[in-house]
């Protein structure tokens, strides 16, 4: 029954435009969503929001668990480990062991002969003891010296011969080229300065320019030469030093001789009779450090021919190896006296 009143109410009522004298305004649709479709939206984020915070946890477990996984293996290998030191070596596990170590003595100029020495004799120090009970690193160090021979203190050694005659006579032999004049001349110097007054021989009267090598060396260490001829008699060499250090005192003769292969059997013969001639107090064979089984094969022959007393290894320092000393000491049962470099 108001219908008619409210109409007529409203019709009094101006709009604001109507009241400007303007059209009424184009009605713009309202910007905000409407509040559902908002609510859904932050909705959806906070979903996604939550699924990536899960994956990043899954990814992160993962992780945690792979590391703890690694190390616990690691642990358990280090404990197996240790149970295994705690056992007693078998022959097995030291056969095992010691390939290792045969490969890399072979590798490094040790003769196979001297390979099979150190194995029965670390078998002997190791099988059927425990690790926590053995050195290892000793027992190896042990069998080592077992094969090395032990060396003369060659000072003293002379002073006792000089006791007794003078002068004390050492012959050097070996292969050619091996170092036999550079190693004298390095051993002069070390007697003239231990005090001993020193004569050299030059015995090689075969090579080429041998006798003035010696006589360079001679003039340095200005001790005096003695020398004949090229093709002279090496022994009388030897034999007229002497003569000359027993006339001049003088305390120890050098002999070089001229290098043989040890397989030239009438040249071999010439070394041994300068040796029987002269019968030194030593005889000494300068062998190459570097040739490895080749100086070891030499050493045999000259200590089957003539009485070593002591090996020299020359050019140790262009050797990386170090087995031809093992090797040479062990075959020959000779001591090395000096290393040379
Ligand atoms: N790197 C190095 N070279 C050396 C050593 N000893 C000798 N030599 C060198 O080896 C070469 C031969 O040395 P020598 O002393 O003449 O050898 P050798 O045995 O008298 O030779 P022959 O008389 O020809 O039989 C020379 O070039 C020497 O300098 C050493 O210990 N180390
Ligand atoms: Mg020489």
């Amino acid at each position: 029954m108001f219908k008619s009143l409210r109409e007529k109410l409203k019709s009094w009522i101006k709009k604001p435009h109507e009241e400007a004298g303007l059209e009424e305004p184009v009605k713009t649709p309202n910007k905000k969503p409407p509040v559902k479709i908002l609510k859904k939206k932050k909705e959806k984020a906070k979903k996604e929001e939550e699924k990536k915070e899960e994956e990043f946890k899954e990814a992160e477990k993962t992780e945690i668990q792979e590391i703890a996984e690694s190390e616990l293996s690691k642990t358990e290998k280090a404990v197996s480990r240790f149970n295994w030191f705690k056992k007693k070596l078998t022959q097995e596990k030291f056969d095992e062991l010691f390939e290792e170590l045969q490969l890399i003595l072979l590798q490094n100029n040790t003769a196979y002969e001297v390979v099979e020495q150190l194995r029965h004799s670390l078998e002997q120090k190791l099988i059927g003891k425990n690790f926590s009970e053995t050195n290892l690193q000793e027992s190896l160090k042990q069998s080592i010296e077992e094969i090395l021979q032990n060396p003369p203190d060659i000072i003293k050694e002379i002073k006792s011969t000089l006791s007794a005659k003078s002068p004390f006579v050492a012959i050097f032999v070996g292969i050619n080229g091996s170092g036999k004049t550079t190693t004298i001349a390095k051993i002069a110097n070390l007697l003239l300065k231990k005090g001993f007054s020193v004569c050299l021989a030059a015995a090689d009267t075969f090579r080429a320019a041998s006798i003035e090598q010696l006589q360079k060396h001679a003039d340095n260490l200005k001790v005096p030469l003695i020398k004949k001829d090229y093709g002279s008699d090496p022994a009388s060499v030897g034999f007229d030093a002497i003569a000359y250090a027993k006339k001049h005192h003088i305390d120890v003769v050098l002999i070089d001789t001229a290098g043989r292969m040890q397989n030239q059997e009438s040249l071999m013969n010439e070394v041994e009779k300068i040796v029987r001639v002269n019968k030194p107090d030593m005889t000494l064979f300068v062998g190459e450090s570097i040739t490895g089984n080749d100086a070891v094969e030499q050493a045999r022959k000259f200590a089957e021919k003539i009485p070593i007393s002591g090996i020299i290894l020359s050019k140790a320092d262009v050797d990386e190896k170090g087995g031809t000393a093992l090797s040479v000491s062990y075959i020959t049962k000779k001591p090395i006296l000096f290393i040379g470099s």
